[in-house]
């Protein structure tokens, strides 16, 4: 393992690896599927980058080590820190809050406390890894403190800040009993980064109320002790996928021979609807199965005509908010199933699992209908996702207009999810319209995915963080794909 300073790091709450164990019994790090990890990987590597992050189980952490070309530094997080700073400041507190409160946040000083500890821990090794100079990309609302407590130890760094989610608007964050600490947190950035222009205005609003300061433009200018005046960049830079591989893996034939037998397997039906998120409140699962309970009991739709599969994937299994959803969503298939299921046929098919990637794209294949309907969400991957593997620009996606992906995906049927209304004839116009109405909107779509992938993302980024070309952070080295990489980002969020 080389001892050598990094002039690139990435620092995120999760390490992009997986311990796996091989045949043998014997324990290796594997780098895990993820469309940040993706596309941030060339970069790492010809910089000889470090990647900062949790490895995902309480305790002490490993030494760092190196995994293709990259060195991995593990950071460690006590039982009690997963509970107060990653279930409950950063999930319980910050995660309802800057997703519309559609779930009611707790704050708890206890929690605070730990999210300040371990977002220091983070920035000092950070701070300790960086050579001279160096570019540093922290991600993601569990580390809004790590920008300030690093540019206090290492004011020569290059800072910048993406947050995934959604920024919320000024009254709801001003809730926020720690509100000026998280602000001046991310002050401490050069550059920071939103899936959407509204996330980056709330932002500098919020700067202008809470701290009197004056924005213009993108801008906004902070006397620090370090510096008389430094400008601060707050723009959106909407997040992608790695289409190209993806649709590679959707042309793959034993992806497409997949997708097949699911049809078969569902029953041939005439129309299938699909929804594939985390188990999470904000992504409107609920809604979505009363808009179909509903469109059932109408006689607009008739089961085995139409049938629903709902991938719930596993999440945040022990916050309160996620116990109880998990629950509900399963008393509602349990109900609509029992209403209007037939023998060895339900209405809808409901898959709390992880998928691996080829089966997921043969589901996103086999789709007639992909409902993306959440409350609110920083982009939602999926959305891309499915729109990237109908290669013969087949199929709908009903998309909720409070996704980051509803300000690109313009000719997706868009609807408001909390309109139960609205959202069940965004249903029927998804399924009614003509092929031609269908395949003119999904080939626009294909179109922006692929301009768009998440390898510009990152470009743009670290473009306007000012790195400099000749530093390997080059069109070349962000276009090129690493091997046997998939899209999914791999943030535990
Ligand atoms: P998430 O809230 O996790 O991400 P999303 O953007 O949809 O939401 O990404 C989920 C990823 O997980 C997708 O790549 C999807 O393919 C994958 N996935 C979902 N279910 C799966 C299953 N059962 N098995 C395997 N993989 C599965 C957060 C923000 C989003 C933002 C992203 C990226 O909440 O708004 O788009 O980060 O910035």
């Amino acid at each position: 393992m080389s001892n050598q300073k990094a002039s690139f790091l990435v620092v995120a709450n999760r390490l992009p690896v997986d311990s796996v164990t091989d045949a043998d019994g014997n324990r290796h790090w594997r780098r895990s599927p993820g469309g940040l990890v993706t596309a941030l990987h060339p970069v790492l590597q010809a910089e000889k980058g470090t990647w900062v992050g949790w490895a995902g189980n309480a305790g002490p952490a490993p030494e760092a080590f190196d995994l293709e070309g990259v060195r991995l530094h593990p950071v460690s997080i006590s039982q009690a820190e997963v509970q107060r700073y990653y279930e409950g400041f950063s999930n319980a507190s910050l995660w309802p809050l800057y997703h519309d409160a559609v779930e009611t946040r707790t704050f708890r000083r206890s929690w605070w406390a730990a999210y300040e500890e371990v977002n220091q821990r983070f920035a000092t090794i950070a701070a300790e890894e960086a050579a001279q100079n160096a570019v540093v990309w922290v991600q993601d609302y569990q580390l809004q403190l790590v920008p300030a407590m690093l540019r206090q130890m290492r004011p020569d760094l290059r800072i910048g800040f993406f947050l995934h989610i959604p920024f919320p608007p000024v009254e709801l964050f001003m809730q926020m009993p720690q509100r000026v600490q998280i602000l001046k947190g991310l002050l401490g950035a050069d550059l920071v980064g939103f899936q959407r222009p509204f996330a980056a205005q709330n932002f500098l609003r919020l700067t202008k109320h809470l701290l009197g300061l004056q924005p213009r433009g993108h801008y906004v200018a902070v006397d620090d002790d370090l510096a008389d005046e430094r400008l601060v960049r707050a723009e959106s830079f909407p997040i992608s996928i790695d289409t190209a591989t993806n649709e590679s893996i959707a042309a793959e034939p034993e992806v497409i021979k997949r997708a097949e037998e699911i049809r078969n397997e569902l029953g041939d039906p005439r129309t299938i609807i699909l929804g594939v998120d985390r188990l999470d409140y904000t992504k409107g699962i609920e809604l979505r199965l009363k808009a179909f309970r509903e469109l059932l009991e109408d006689g607009e739709l008739s089961v085995p005509d139409t049938v629903m599969v709902q991938v719930a994937t596993p999440s945040r299994e022990r916050v309160e908010h996620y116990m109880k959803l998990r629950n509900k969503v399963e008393l509602e298939v349990g109900r609509i199933n029992g209403d209007f299921g037939q023998v060895g046929g339900p209405a809808v098919h409901y898959l709390h699992q992880s998928y691996d990637r080829r089966e997921l794209t043969a589901l996103y294949r086999a789709a007639d209908i992909m409902a993306v309907t959440p409350m609110r969400d920083g982009m939602n991957l999926v959305a891309k996702e499915y729109v990237s593997s109908r290669l013969d620009n087949t199929g709908a996606l009903l998309l909720s207009e409070f996704a980051g992906a509803a300000g690109e995906l313009h000719q997706a049927y868009q609807v408001n999810p909390h309109d139960m209304a609205a959202l069940k004839q965004g249903f029927l116009e998804a399924m009614h319209a003509s092929d031609t109405d269908k395949i003119k909107r999904m080939r626009a779509m294909r179109r922006h995915v692929r301009k768009h992938d998440v390898q510009r993302w990152a470009r743009r980024f670290l473009s306007a963080l000012g790195v400099p070309e000749q530093q390997a952070l080059s069109r070349q080295c962000l276009g090129q794909r690493a091997e046997g990489t998939f899209t999914t980002v791999n943030e535990p969020t």
